[in-house]
């Protein structure tokens, strides 16, 4: 049971400030972040909410609805927990850093964005933090260096070795359009969905998490076929310089060929979505889910099953694993108003099969 607590009843004064920042659903572009390369993630409607009120000291205090939890440190004073704290004390030890000044405060925290999902719960909360305290604080960040310092935080404070997707993703993507971001430079656009389709996300119920050793692992592998080829990143790569990674150890040249062509499938996505070709894009998304599954093997039992429930569905397109991986949420492009449905039938025959209890996030329900 959850105990409603309004930040009135918790600080016994109202908010100054309340800023939220959404999840975020990626299309394509999956482990190219770290690799220099292309990504294509847009919002989901789930969204991370934070009421905060400054304090005249340096404590901060924080209650988090998400784990009904509460727990409060020193602005300033900030030490790993290795507990969810860790997120916020991350965001006022980045900022103190980059030289803002950043007192005590009472802070809030509500979320619908689902943990563990693949839909960047941590960089949701990350963007709606810095969103707050800049307000409160009357700090001048940007959007870009907004992103930026919640990828410190979580790199550098929380231990996660995580890409800048998710941050800018959650940072700067609209609903409607996906952020065709390159992840060397941070040029960006935005690219519409083509007329006639919508998404379906459905979270497996299958927790994931970065800071575990595989992402890590993942990584470190990218580096090693890095310094074996003679190149900064893989995003140096094109798929004509595919023959090239016959000289890697077998496991290597499965990751980097991952990489390189997921590249050049983000490229093509945006082509197909800009062509308005539903077809050529949800082939891209089964090109993707199968190059994550055997080269990257970054994906479960669990998550190719509902993947190929989804492809058998007469309205979709195209469905792949999105997010980090190990778990989480799949992605499917429908055909317009049958999302919800789509989504429905997927969990329905997922659930019957393993017994997981998965959910429709996007469409939201009625
Ligand atoms: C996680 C990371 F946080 C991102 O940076 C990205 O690498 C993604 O996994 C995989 O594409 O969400």
């Amino acid at each position: 049971m959850t105990i409603p607590t309004t930040f009135q009843r918790l600080f016994d004064r109202p908010p100054d400030t309340t800023a939220s920042a959404p999840g975020r659903v990626n299309l394509i572009g999956e482990h190219t972040d770290y690799n220099g390369g292309f990504v294509l993630p847009t919002v989901i409607p789930q969204r991370t909410t934070v009421e905060l009120a400054r304090r005249a000291d340096d404590r901060v205090r924080v209650w988090s609805a998400s784990v009904q939890a509460g727990a409060e440190y020193a602005a300033g004073r900030e030490v790993p927990r290795h507990d969810w704290i860790d997120y916020v004390q991350g965001i006022t030890h980045v900022l103190r850093e980059a030289g803002f000044r950043v007192g005590g405060a009472d802070v809030r925290i509500e979320s619908s964005v689902p943990l563990g999902s693949g839909l960047s719960s941590s960089a949701a909360l990350e963007i709606a933090l810095l969103r707050a305290f800049a307000r409160a604080f009357d700090l001048a960040v940007d959007a870009v260096p907004l992103a930026r310092l919640g990828q410190r935080a979580e790199n550098a404070f929380v231990g996660a070795p995580c890409g800048i997707m998710d941050q800018m993703a959650c940072s700067l993507a609209e609903d409607g359009f996906a952020l065709f971001l390159d992840t060397r430079t941070l040029a960006f656009d935005r690219v519409a969905l083509p007329p006639g389709v919508e998404l379906a996300v459905i979270n497996s119920g299958v927790s994931h998490r970065i800071t575990g050793g595989d992402y890590r692992a993942r990584r470190r592998e990218c580096e090693e076929a890095c310094a074996a080829l003679g190149v900064a990143q893989l995003r140096d790569l094109e798929v004509a310089d595919l023959p090239r990674l016959a000289s890697l150890p077998p496991v290597l040249e499965r990751r980097a060929r991952h990489v390189v062509t997921e590249d050049q499938r983000v490229l093509d996505a945006v082509a197909a979505m800009r062509a308005g070709d539903a077809a050529a894009l949800g082939a891209l998304f089964d090109a993707s889910h199968v190059s994550m599954r055997d080269d990257y093997e970054v994906s479960i039992p669990e998550i190719d099953l509902m993947v190929a429930v989804a492809r058998r569905q007469e309205e979709v397109y195209g469905a792949r694993l999105t997010g980090g991986g190990f778990g989480g949420s799949i992605v499917v492009l429908a055909r317009r108003g049958t999302g919800r449905a789509v989504g429905e039938a997927v969990l329905r025959e997922y659930d019957r099969q393993t017994g997981q209890h998965a959910t429709v996030l996007v469409p939201p329900g009625a």
